[in-house]
C-alpha cells in the first residue's frame, strides 16, 4: 500500500492517464490524494473527471480536495463577478469541454462531484491541502479562502500548531527542478509543493505533472502530453 499525491491536472487527461498508468502504475490497494484544480485551461476537463469516476468505480481509493478553479466553477452558478474571473481562467475550455454555456447547465453528477470535494485532508503526519493554510488566521483549518486561494504563506508557519506533520499542496506551480529541489528539503522544511506547471508547458522548465510516493519518498514525473 501506497500513498501517492497529484495536484493541478488541469484537464491534461493523457498526462495524468500516462503518469498514473506508466509510471505510478496505480494499484487497488493504493490511496492517491488529488489536490485539485483538475479543470481549466486543458483541453479535456470533462474527460479527466470521468477518468476519477471511473477509477473510483473499479475500486480504486481516491481522497479528492478541492481547488480554487472548482470553487470558480460552482461559485460561477449564482455570482456574475466570479463568472467572469472563471472566464478569463480558463473557464471557457471547461464550459466548452461539458458543451455547455453555463455552469449549471453542467451533468448534476458532475457538480455533485465538485460539491463534494472536501478542503484538506490528514493522513498519518500529512495534511494535504489545495493551496496552503493561511496562519494569521486563528485556525487555518477553518479558513476556506487560504486552503484555496493562498500563496506565500509558508513564511508564516506555526510550528507549534503544525507538530511534527508535513503540509503538501499544489496551486503555485514551478519548474520541475524547483520541485525536486524542495522535495529534498523537505527533511529540514515540513511543506512541499508538488505543482510542476503541467498545463503551463511554454514555460522553461515547467510541463510537468508530479506525483509524490509518500509511502517510498519518491516522486514521478510526466511531461505534458497533451
Ligand atoms: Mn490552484
Amino acid at each position: 500500500m501506497r500513498k501517492i499525491a497529484i495536484s493541478d491536472i488541469h484537464a491534461c487527461l493523457k498526462t495524468f492517464r500516462y503518469l498514473l498508468e506508466e509510471k505510478v502504475k496505480l494499484q487497488p490497494e493504493d490511496q492517491l490524494y488529488l489536490l485539485g484544480d483538475y479543470i481549466d485551461r486543458g483541453p479535456d476537463s470533462k474527460g479527466v473527471i470521468d477518468y476519477i469516476l471511473q477509477l473510483k468505480e473499479e475500486g480504486f481509493q481516491l481522497h479528492c480536495l478541492m481547488g480554487n478553479h472548482e470553487e470558480l466553477l460552482l461559485e460561477s452558478m449564482h455570482d456574475s463577478g466570479m463568472r467572469e474571473i472563471w472566464d478569463r481562467n480558463g473557464g471557457m475550455t471547461t464550459k466548452r469541454s461539458f458543451g455547455v454555456k453555463a455552469a449549471h447547465k453542467i451533468p448534476e453528477k458532475y457538480l455533485d462531484f465538485f460539491r463534494q470535494l472536501k478542503l484538506y485532508q490528514q493522513s498519518d503526519d500529512y495534511l494535504f491541502v489545495h493551496a496552503g493554510l493561511d496562519f494569521t488566521q486563528a485556525d487555518p483549518l477553518s479558513d476556506r479562502e487560504g486552503m484555496l486561494w493562498s500563496r506565500n504563506w509558508e513564511k508564516d508557519i506555526s510550528y507549534d500548531w503544525l507538530g511534527s506533520r508535513k503540509i503538501i499542496y499544489g496551486h503555485t506551480p514551478r519548474a520541475k527542478e524547483k520541485v525536486i529541489e524542495k522535495f529534498e528539503a523537505l527533511g529540514t522544511e515540513q511543506f512541499f509543493c508538488i505543482d510542476a506547471g503541467c498545463v503551463f508547458d511554454h514555460l522553461p522548465g515547467y510541463g510537468h505533472l508530479c506525483a509524490f510516493d509518500l509511502t517510498n519518498s519518491e516522486l514521478h514525473f510526466a511531461a505534458n502530453r497533451e
